[in-house]
């Protein structure tokens, strides 16, 4: 039986869980095995070097009507002289369906909304997959889900090559030589010197959260020439960094597009400079498979194929094969739906809510897609704000929960008044959802249960940590107060920040707040979207946060520095306060140290056990009370080929990333009529869409 309808059918019988929560006062333990959950596609792991290679080939082609329309029309040189000397090639016997056949499109469905198009001075697409495809970076971690764990460093992509010096502190990485911009402008160093220029000004911040201290401390980065960066490092070998010049931390921008509005010469505001590329702009230039051609507010963005993309199969077609994107401007459920239903091509199945309809739909003989679950690498946090020296501008009620969120005792308190299975339960039945005490998730092949302190659903022990903490009913009519000398002893009320773009954040986020009635605290639900959300959370403006856990959590060599906070920026609920300090509590920066000695070592068994002490420093001082884990599943339309078995939804990064989408296809007798803007290719930066 296919394991999606035995998961359905699990998922239906099980109406009780196969666990249930000791419900006796116990001291602190290890977190009961997860329920087995037998669904999970299986990876072929391969090494490292089987995924592509750089070389030139002895011929290249392009669909035909590029050649008719744009080529002979001498709009567009040949397209040997639109790539660069040596391609990025992707390998044959790593495509799981082989070379495949020009046409047809992809249609995503997303819940977020483009800001504008610059996304290296923080400006978001929407998500779902759009930045993904539209800024690549130096290397690319993605697809590594499927490279066997000895063999793991991140795959070359806008940086061919690389090498250090004998003494470990200069690395030498050798860009793509002649890559162009969608635009047809050359992709040189001065792309990723400008990167590496603006993050060295405090008043612009990228989207997904690259600062210079992703880098380390005291790093430098030069241009040795066109195609040559040299960065030298304080420590030697910290080969970590290669994971941060991955998605979300080093995708450069069109510097030629760019810099003439930088603030500091331009005379442009920093909000000008952000604002100067807005969803209207169509054709900006991109290094992805892909360019913006066409935007519609609430309803559609429209991609259509790169001319100039500089990555072809062992054919010789340039890439991709696929050539129009959409992105429908919908809601994270509605991805779900749209995915089984068939109106839509793409889903990460990661809202337990929808888990059921999707299973039963996806078990039907003539469903549209194909529904295959990953590992338990889904989790939600719930994350107290820990600064107390002015993050975010917290009035008095605000600085004395912070306060009180720094006492041990009142964290224990609150992990312990929440009840994880009937939390986990709450979002769907079945072998699905399973306790999480929080920290290192149990898929990443650096956790280790015994380090993993978890302390159990108890609300009489939770009442006692709370008094502990000073915490009491002061004047007994109910709720509970402030202790003495803060916030007059007020009674206690926390405002929760969740997103209001998942159904899953928000029943999590109520979870939290029947939990805290219990132990006399009144939570006050604050949820709003997503692009609210990042910007109230990373501005400090909250008290506690439900947030999904990033790759950190998941695969530890993914933005690592966002495990603890090791610079003034790279932690979701502790950053630096106006005086750029941050006055972290003994444990966070035993955190801080315990990631910084895992960056500089190579050693394989001294980052395992760097990774146990931070397990047992994050879980046993409660950094974050850890809520549940389940398993995610990628949902996507039977029509399209070369999608490898078992790709998780999210690891190094998320699904649309890690299927490598460029060198996706649908076979010519499969293909849809969906292509909204046929044989056209993206026109003029800022012009009106795509041109025949
Ligand atoms: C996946 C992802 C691709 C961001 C976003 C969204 C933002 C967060 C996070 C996920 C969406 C989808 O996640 O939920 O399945 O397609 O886009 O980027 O949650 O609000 O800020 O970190 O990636």
């Amino acid at each position: 039986m296919k394991p999606s309808r035995m998961l359905f059918r699990a998922a239906l019988l099980m109406g009780v869980s196969t666990l249930s929560a000791p419900s006796v006062a116990a001291p602190p333990t290890t977190p009961p095995d997860p329920p087995a959950f037998s669904g999970q596609g299986k990876i072929t792991f391969v090494d490292r070097g089987a995924i592509e290679e750089y070389k030139a080939l002895p011929a290249y082609s392009e669909p035909d009507w590029v050649t008719e329309q744009f080529v002979k029309s001498g709009r567009l040189p040949p397209v040997k002289d639109r790539l660069p000397k040596e391609p990025l090639v992707y390998k044959t016997a790593n495509m799981p369906d082989g070379v495949g056949v020009y046409g047809d499109t992809m249609r995503h469905v997303i819940g977020g909304r483009p800001e504008g198009w610059n996304y290296t001075a923080g400006q978001s697409q929407g998500w779902g997959g759009v930045d993904i495809g539209l800024w690549e970076c130096l290397t690319r971690t993605a697809p590594l889900f499927q490279v066997k764990a000895e063999d793991l460093e991140p795959l070359p992509n806008l940086a061919k090559a690389w090498e250090w010096s004998a003494d470990g502190h200069t690395l030498t990485m050798h860009l793509i030589e002649g890559a162009k911009w969608s635009d047809g402008e050359p992709f040189t160093s001065d792309d990723p010197m400008y990167f590496w220029q603006i993050l060295h000004d405090a008043n612009i911040s990228p989207l997904n959260g690259a600062t210079l201290a992703t880098f380390g401390e005291g790093t430098t980065l030069e241009a040795k020439d066109a195609y040559t960066l040299v960065w030298t490092f304080k420590d030697a070998f910290p080969k970590q960094y290669l994971f941060n010049m991955a998605y979300g931390t080093f995708c450069p921008g069109p510097a030629h597009i760019l810099k003439p509005l930088y603030p500091k010469t331009s005379g442009k505001t920093y909000e000008e400079y952000k604002n100067a590329f807005p969803p209207t702009y169509l054709n900006f230039p991109t290094m992805g498979a892909w360019a913006p051609v066409g935007y519609r507010e609430n309803d559609i963005i429209v991609l259509r194929r790169n001319p100039y993309y500089w990555k072809v199969d062992e054919a010789g077609h340039q890439l991709p094969y696929l050539n129009e994107l959409h992105y429908k401007l919908s809601t994270w459920a509605d991805r779900d739906v749209q995915a089984v239903a068939g109106s839509g091509d793409f889903s990460n199945l990661e809202q337990p809510e929808s888990f059921v309809e999707s299973l039963k739909r996806a078990a039907q003989s003539d469903a549209p897609a194909r529904l295959e679950f990953g590992p338990r690498i889904i989790a939600y946090s719930l994350l107290f704000n820990l600064s107390a020296n002015g993050w975010g501008e917290p009035d008095e009620r605000a600085q004395a929960l912070r306060q009180l969120a720094r006492d041990e005792h009142f964290r224990k308190a609150v992990t312990m008044a929440i009840d994880r299975q009937k939390l986990g339960e709450s979002l769907v039945k079945g072998p699905f959802t399973t306790v999480y005490p929080g920290g290192l998730l149990s898929g990443t092949s650096f956790y280790d249960k015994a380090s993993t302190v978890y302390y159990p659903y108890d609300l009489s022990e939770a009442k006692q940590e709370l008094a502990k903490a000073g915490v009491v009913d002061a004047d007994g009519k109910g709720g509970v107060n402030f202790p003495k000398g803060l916030a007059n002893g007020d009674k206690i009320a926390v405002t929760l920040l969740t997103n209001a773009d998942y159904q899953t954040d928000k029943t999590l986020a109520e979870g939290v707040q029947t939990a805290m009635q219990a132990l006399g605290i009144r939570v006050i639900i604050n949820a709003v979207d997503g692009k609210q959300r990042d910007a109230t959370n990373y501005g400090g403006k909250f008290d506690w946060m439900v947030l999904r856990d990033g790759s950190d959590l998941m695969s530890v060599v993914q933005n690592t520095e966002q495990l603890a906070a090791v610079g003034p920026r790279t932690s979701y609920f502790h950053r630096a306060g106006k005086d750029g300090t941050l006055d972290l509590l003994p444990f966070e920066k035993d955190l801080a140290d315990t990631v910084v000695k895992f960056t500089q070592t190579n050693d394989p068994n001294d980052r395992v056990a760097l990774m146990k002490q931070y397990q047992k420093i994050y879980t046993s001082n409660v950094q974050g009370v850890g809520l549940t884990q389940y398993p995610g599943a990628l949902i996507i339309n039977k029509r399209f080929a070369n999608i490898p078995h078992g790709t998780p939804i999210n690891l190094y990064n998320w699904a649309e990333d890690s299927i490598i989408r460029e060198r996706v296809y649908v076979p010519q007798d499969k293909q849809g009529k969906y292509e909204l803007y046929a044989n056209t290719l993206p026109g003029k930066p800022g012009g009106d869409g795509p041109v025949k």
